[in-house]
């Protein structure tokens, strides 16, 4: 028997037989009796390389259904499928590519010759928005009659995905088989999938929200999508009608709760919000109810262990909580040591379970400062239990800025401000936003009066993705430190928690 998670989708799909697997703009791009001849060409195609099973596939393409295919084909392939966020720079692409060491690239062709310099032995193929490519045309020359799914056992790696760290250097989290079909298995029960559902799919698939929990429950379900390619308010809100569910980031019920469109009436087939990857702050829960009748129903989870709590279907859901443990799942708040505080005392939550990582690719020492000699693995995020055992993420123990649903790490980018001539010392802090949840504000210590903000800014545009350069760049005479010195954020969040705030 094999654990590769695409034989489930296989199984799932027999039973959706012609159903819309994947529909764009009203009309049907894939459906589930489709789906395993699309792949098969699709995983051929990727085989013709001479790539082999275990080898990592780096990809970094626009949302697309064909990069749907190409990430499922990847499965079947037995590769490791390796996405990474469209936004990332050539400066930021090479260490991925270096740290992976991939046996395919596939880019925008935009990228090639860029990506084809870094890419070593890699073969590079290119796949773009519209699905075209020197990728595409080697699946439409791939002559396949049949192909079958490599066989892979269940700590077998399936995904690596990066997620940057502390020190400014992104990581690479190593997903099984296993860890993906247990998660997914387990949000089936615990969020009640229906084989009816229709899911509007409008997160990018560069991430374990949108390329895991959406699509896998999707695809284990039968249930038929309505894609959009990226988040539009109108968009998702025209869609809406004949729709069951929606996942997103806080960031989408702010802007969905703002909009006109939004009213019982256009969420009446709609049975499930589900929010996460950020606070979902208790005014937005409060706002879409009163507008809609729902409750957002939040859960918490992130890259190295998929999702890790949630708040029930049926029971109690309450804002500023995410839930309770999925079942399997082994969390407990414990002090620095590892030791659990007692319940209701804050501390830094620590898990364990079918759904957590096989650890960092290549950086075994990264992965041992994270785990508890028991196995537990310690989050970094700060948080409370009940009595009940319902958790509530109250803080971050590690210096982290959340913008949008994407992590940033103030590390990366001081690193980078502090690289640029005139920069004597910089510190980077997130602030409230309203849309964004947080905002990275960057507070520069210059040797030259004449450095502008626009000129900081420019210097680091090449370098970093723009989600993570300063939406405010403010110039200090000296930072605040402590007496060990050490600079106070805490401070520098507090003086500056009203930058963005209207009035
Ligand atoms: C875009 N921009 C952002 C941004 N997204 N800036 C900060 N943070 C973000 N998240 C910038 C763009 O570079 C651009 O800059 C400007 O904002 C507008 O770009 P856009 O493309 O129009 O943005 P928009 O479509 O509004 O996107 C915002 C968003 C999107 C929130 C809809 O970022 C998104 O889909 N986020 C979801 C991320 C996600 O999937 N996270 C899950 C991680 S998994 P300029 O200056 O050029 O205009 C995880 C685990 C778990 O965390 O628990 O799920
Ligand atoms: P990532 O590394 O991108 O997977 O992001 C994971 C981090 O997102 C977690 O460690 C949390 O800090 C944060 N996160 C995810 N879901 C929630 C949530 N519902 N509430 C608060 N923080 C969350």
């Amino acid at each position: 028997m094999t654990a590769n998670i695409y034989a489930l989708f296989t199984e799932a799909a027999r039973q959706a037989g012609d159903k819309a697997f994947i529909v764009e703009r009203g009309a049907t791009r894939l459906r589930y009796d489709e789906l395993d001849a699309a792949t098969t060409r699709w995983a051929a195609a990727l085989l013709s390389t001479g790539a082999r099973t275990g080898d990592r596939i780096v990809v970094q393409v626009d949302k697309s259904v064909e990069n749907v295919l190409l990430y499922l084909a990847s499965l079947r392939a037995g590769l490791v499928y390796v996405p990474l966020n469209t936004a990332y720079t050539a400066a930021e692409l090479d260490y991925f590519i270096g740290d992976a060491e991939p046996a395919i690239i596939v880019c925008d062709p935009a990228k090639e010759r860029a990506i084809a310099a870094a890419g070593g032995d890699a073969t590079v193929l290119t796949l773009d928005a519209d699905g075209a490519g020197s990728l595409a045309a080697r699946v439409a020359a791939t002559a396949a009659d049949g192909f079958e799914t490599v066989t892979r056992a269940p700590d077998d790696l399936a995904a690596i995905l990066y997620t940057s760290g502390t020190t400014g250097v992104s990581k690479g989290a190593m997903l099984s088989h296993d860890n993906l079909a247990s998660n997914a298995r387990v949000l089936q029960d615990w969020w009640h999938w229906q084989p009816d559902d229709v899911l509007i799919h409008a997160l990018p698939i560069y991430h374990v929200h949108g390329l895991f929990v959406a699509l896998h429950l999707a695809l284990l379900g039968g249930s038929t999508i309505r894609f959009h390619r990226s988040f539009d308010a109108d968009a998702v809100l025209a869609d809406m009608s004949g729709a069951t569910v929606l996942m997103g980031v806080p960031t989408f019920y702010v802007r969905l709760a703002a909009h006109d469109g939004l009213t019982r009436e256009a969420s009446a087939t709609m049975r499930l919000f589900i929010s996460g990857s950020a606070p979902l702050l208790e005014n937005t829960f409060a706002a879409f109810e009163a507008k809609t009748g729902h409750l957002i129903l939040e859960r918490y989870g992130m890259t190295e262990a998929g999702m890790i709590t949630s708040n029930p279907y049926d029971g109690e859901r309450i804002p500023g909580t995410v839930g309770f443990p999925l079942p399997g799942v082994s969390a407990r708040v414990a002090d620095d040591r590892g030791a659990e505080v007692a319940r209701g005392e804050p501390g830094v939550l620590e898990i364990k379970g079918p759904n957590l990582f096989r650890g960092y690719w290549n950086k075994p020492e990264k992965t041992a400062e994270e785990m508890r000699p028991d196995g537990y693995f310690v989050t970094g995020d700060i948080a409370t239990m009940d009595a009940d055992g319902r958790v509530a993420i109250v803080g971050r123990a590690k210096d982290l800025i959340i913008a949008g649903g994407l992590n940033i790490y103030p590390k990366e980018i001081e690193l980078a401000l502090d690289g640029v001539p005139g920069v004597c010392e910089s510190a980077v802090i997130g602030v409230p936003h309203p849309d964004l949840g947080e905002a990275v504000v960057a507070m520069v210590v210059r040797d030259n009066d004449m450095l502008t903000e626009e000129a900081v800014l420019s210097a680091i545009a090449d370098r970093l993705a723009r989600f993570k350069q300063p939406r405010r760049i403010l110039f200090a005479d000296a930072l605040p430190r402590n007496a060990m010195g050490k600079v106070q954020k805490a401070r520098l969040r507090d003086d500056h928690a009203g930058l963005f705030q209207a009035g």
